[in-house]
Parts: C-alpha cells; sequence; structure tokens
C-alpha cells in the first residue's frame, strides 16, 4: 500500500493527474479503516470518507463496494455507492463472486452441520460457494466418493486439494481472474495455507492480507481485499458456530437440489416436511442425499423454534 494517494492541498496536483479534470471516477474499496476508505482506482489507491448523506440514510460503504468517489480539494469523498451483487455480513463484504468453503478431509475433521448451515448463509447472500476440501493426504478410502454423495443435485463445485505440498492447487489459481473470493471455513482447515500459496509468503508475514479490529463478540472485524492474478481475495476469521437467521419457509429456497422436484409437489409452497405428495421427499435417497434432506429437517425445526420465540416476544 505505498501509493496511497491522500487528500489534502498539497497533493492536489497529482489527483488533477488522475482525475483528468472530471473530478469524480469510479473505484473499488478495499479497505475501511477509523472512518477513512481506501478506493482502488485505475490512478492508485485514493483515501477517502464518506459523504454524511450516507450516514442519514443509514448506508455504510463496505470493502467490496464499488463507488463513485469525489476528488476534491482538501478531501476525497465517495458519493456514490453502486447496487451490490451481494453483501456477506461474515466477513463485511459486498460484490463478493465466489465463496471457497475450505474444510479439511480430516484434522481437524469434518463438522457436516456447520459446514452446511455455513452454505445455506451463502446461499442466503446470494453467493454460490465452491466446496474445497483440503488435506486429500489425510482422507480415508472412498471419503470423495462419501462427499460427491452427499452433495449430489446440488450443483456445488468440489475440489479436493492438498494445501500444504500444493497439490492440485492449479485450479484454484484459475478461479481467481475477474472474481472478489472469499475463503472460509473452520480453523485448521488450510486457510492461511491456501492464502500463503497464493500471495507468497511475504504477503501473509507483512500482515497486509487481513487487518482486523477490535476482536470481540460484538466488535466486526474488518477485511481487506488483496490484488492478486486480476482478482480479489480476502482472507476469513474461521467460524466455529453459526446461528441460521431467516424466515422458515426461506431455506427450502437454500437447497438448490429441492429446485428442480418442487414444481411437483401436491401443495404450492410445500414444505417438504409433512405434506403429503411431496415430490422432494420422493427423491430422497435417489437423487437427493439422505443426509442432506436430514439438514434440511433439523434446521427448520430450530428455525420454527427461533421463529416462534422471536413473534411471541
Ligand atoms: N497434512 C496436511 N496438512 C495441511 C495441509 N494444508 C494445511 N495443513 C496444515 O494444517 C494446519 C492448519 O492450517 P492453516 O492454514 O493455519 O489453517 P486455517 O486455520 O484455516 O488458516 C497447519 O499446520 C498446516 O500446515 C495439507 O494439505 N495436508
Ligand atoms: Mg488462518
Ligand atoms: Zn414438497
Amino acid at each position: 500500500m505505498k501509493d496511497i494517494i491522500k487528500g489534502g492541498a498539497g497533493r492536489a496536483g497529482c489527483l488533477a493527474q488522475i482525475n483528468h479534470g472530471t473530478g469524480a471516477m469510479e473505484g473499488l474499496i478495499i479497505k475501511g479503516i477509523g472512518g477513512f476508505y481506501y478506493v482502488s482506482t485505475e490512478g492508485g489507491v485514493v483515501e477517502c470518507k464518506a459523504k454524511g448523506i450516507f450516514r442519514l440514510r443509514n448506508v455504510t460503504p463496505m470493502v467490496g463496494d464499488k463507488v463513485i468517489i469525489e476528488v476534491e480539494r482538501d478531501s476525497n469523498v465517495i458519493s456514490e455507492i453502486l447496487p451490490r451483487s451481494s453483501e456477506l455480513e461474515r466477513p463485511m463484504v459486498a460484490n463478493v463472486t465466489q465463496a471457497f468453503v475450505v474444510s479439511a478431509m480430516r484434522n481437524p475433521d469434518i463438522n457436516e452441520e456447520l459446514l452446511m448451515k455455513f452454505i445455506v448463509m451463502l446461499e442466503k447472500s446470494n453467493i454460490t460457494p465452491v466446496l474445497v476440501f483440503n488435506k486429500v493426504d489425510l482422507s480415508y478410502e472412498g471419503q470423495m466418493e462419501e462427499l460427491r454423495e452427499l452433495f449430489m443435485g446440488t450443483g456445488y463445485r468440489l475440489l479436493f486439494i492438498g494445501a500444504k505440498e500444493g497439490k492440485d492447487f492449479d485450479v484454484i489459481l484459475r478461479e481467481l481472474p475477474g472474481n472478489i473470493t472469499v475463503f472460509c471455513g473452520p480453523s485448521g482447515a488450510g486457510k492461511s495455507t491456501m492464502l500463503n500459496r497464493i500471495l507468497g509468503k511475504e504477503h501473509m508475514e507483512t500482515g497486509v492480507v487481513s487487518v482486523r479490529l477490535k476482536r470481540g463478540k460484538h466488535t466486526t472485524r474488518h477485511s481487506e481485499l488483496v490484488n492478486v492474478n486480476d482478482g480479489f481475495v480476502v482472507d476469513t476469521p474461521g467460524f466455529s458456530s453459526i446461528e441460521l437467521s431467516m424466515e422458515t419457509d426461506e431455506l427450502k429456497d437454500y437447497f438448490p437440489e429441492f429446485h428442480q422436484h418442487e414444481g411437483n409437489c401436491r401443495f404450492t409452497g410445500c414444505s417438504h416436511n409433512k405434506e403429503p405428495g411431496c415430490s422432494v421427499k420422493e427423491a430422497v435417497g435417489k437423487t437427493i442425499s439422505e443426509k442432506r434432506y436430514n439438514y434440511y429437517l433439523r434446521f427448520l425445526n430450530e428455525l420454527m423454534e427461533v421463529n416462534k420465540k422471536k413473534w411471541s416476544r
């Protein structure tokens, strides 16, 4: 981050060069810290503040936002936030186009329930996960086939890699251009090892990958986009628990393997639970994994409980 362009009269000449006299330009927020946003533009990284109007409208610029900035003499401001294609909460990043959900095949063992919940929350955020299973060197025989079966019909891509030795890692590198990619998954899965391989050791050691402020339960963790291979990557704190939060009848939308059957259920709005003539249920054990379906039922019951409490409060 050595060529940050700061605001202020002293640097005005420099800014005039990059905005070609228009005063406004488009950029991408790559970092937010202490009320300042760092916006990557064609001319370099520009330090900006957000216009007061956002606070009035209760909108906060996010890392990943495409923005219009106005370059003024004394300060540079974000004047407009372009529409977001997605909003991820953990980490707080807008316009993520791809999420690598990293699990270790062993050590630590896959926490299936957590993985399923995380996938559901990504689907809710309108982001399709790529399921990365790391540490193939530690996997047991037949594990890949089991995982493929578990996710049958979902359309999810499953990648099996060994981050430590770089086994089948090319496929990861090939997916980066043109995307804003987040790496998520429980701690110990191998996210940092993957990022080291992508960015080079130096990057990690200098701590450029992610800036986290005020770690703790009730504070936001700040992430940073790092430019690599014509794309951007985001490091993510590992997750250890996830609470599903949505309307109960939304859940079925986030199990893509249900979609092709749903039209054939006897009742419109079928929750694929106890209704007669449910064609999703008929497909369980055939084109829908029974295990995944059982997670669906478990989450459905959890949501019913949580949402019931919410309404009776
Ligand atoms: N056996 C094996 N170990 C790995 C592999 N990838 C990473 N590890 C190890 O797993 C541990 C956790 O990795 P790390 O990248 O820190 O996980 P993170 O918590 O997700 O960032 C480290 O000791 C890594 O060396 C792999 O492909 N095979
Ligand atoms: Mg890590
Ligand atoms: Zn149904």
